[in-house]
């Protein structure tokens, strides 16, 4: 396969991702709906496509980074029919009913469909910290990756195309989880004047040492078995969830964020699992 390359997007991180290709060699074509947003990355050595047809033209490899799956299919409307024989490569962060969609669809114009997820901030693209996950064709993979290394680590999860997608999902949600807890811990100790930084001191060790019981966890939810050698049970836990909920209200502060895991814990309980590990707090969380 050749060196080059079209990406189509060209906000904070189809810009940072093109800077990465050309930084490593690639030649680099972009188009942006917003024209004037190439100017840069012209001056740095990009070729400037005219028309969406024009950047699909010049390249094997086309690179979507576009706000979401309306954006792409937009974007791609027209010109779908001339991806035939080339690799498409899907930044576009999206659900999995979209992904499948738009794998379908493109792949019945014989393009070859990989779909991505960005784990990383615009900055940290072309960095060791950076990671993107892939899934859907194994071929596409294959010929694009020493290009797609430039982004960061490459991790190919399989060829159902929306295991990158619900993945990228699933650790969004963590980060959201632990930013909301954050963020209402703050608002908590924050009620009685503790300053931000102040309670950075505390939280950022807690939170770490926290960390180191994920791998217990991760055990009990793949073997299902929440009961063996339980350390800090659900029903002494739930106390302290209460007591966060209860302390929140009387403190002024919303506790929205507690609530569901409340809830969570409540239903656990309620089915008579309070000796138990937090971890089985998972099977009511599939049980619809
Ligand atoms: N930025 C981040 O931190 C996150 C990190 C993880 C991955 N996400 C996903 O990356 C996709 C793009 O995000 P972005 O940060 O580049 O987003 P913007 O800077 O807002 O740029 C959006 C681009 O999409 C173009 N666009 C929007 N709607 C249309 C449309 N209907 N037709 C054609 N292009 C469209 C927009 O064009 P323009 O406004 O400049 O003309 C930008 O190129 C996204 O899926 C994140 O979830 C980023």
């Amino acid at each position: 396969m050749s060196n080059c390359i079209t990406i189509i997007g060209l906000g904070a991180m189809g810009t940072a991702l093109a800077n990465a290709l050309i930084e490593a060699g690639n030649v680099t074509t972009v188009w942006n709906r917003t024209q004037a947003r190439a100017d840069t990355l012209v001056a740095r050595g990009a070729r400037r496509a005219e028309t969406v047809q024009e950047a699909i033209d010049v390249s094997d490899v086309i690179v979507l980074c576009l706000t979401d799956y309306t954006a792409a299919e937009a974007t791609l409307a027209d010109a779908a029919p001339l991806l035939a024989g080339k690799t498409v490569v899907n930044l576009t962060d999206g659900r999995p009913d979209e992904v499948r969609a738009t794998a379908g669809r493109l792949g019945g114009y014989g393009a070859l469909y990989l779909d991505g997820g960005i784990m990383a901030t615009p900055p940290m693209i072309g960095s060791s910290h950076a990671f993107i996950l892939y899934s859907g064709s194994a071929d596409a993979f294959e010929g694009a990756k020493e290009q797609l290394a430039a982004f960061g680590q490459s991790h190919y999860l399989g060829e159902d195309p929306v295991l990158a997608a619900v993945n990228d999902l699933a650790l969004l949600s963590a980060m959201y989880g632990l930013f909301g807890g954050y963020l209402h811990a703050t608002a908590l100790a924050g009620s009685v004047g503790v300053t931000a930084i102040q309670f950075l001191a505390f939280v950022e060790p807690w939170l770490a040492a926290m960390m180191t019981a994920l791998p217990d966890l991760a055990e009990r939810i793949d073997s299902g078995d929440h009961a063996r050698d339980v350390m800090s049970n659900l029903a002494m836990q739930s106390v302290a969830i209460t007591n966060i909920v209860a302390a929140s209200r009387s403190q002024g502060i919303d506790p929205a964020f507690m609530d569901p895991i409340e809830r969570l814990a409540q239903k656990r309980l309620a089915g008579g699992f309070g000796a138990d590990e937090i971890s089985g707090i998972i099977e009511g969380m599939r049980a619809k």
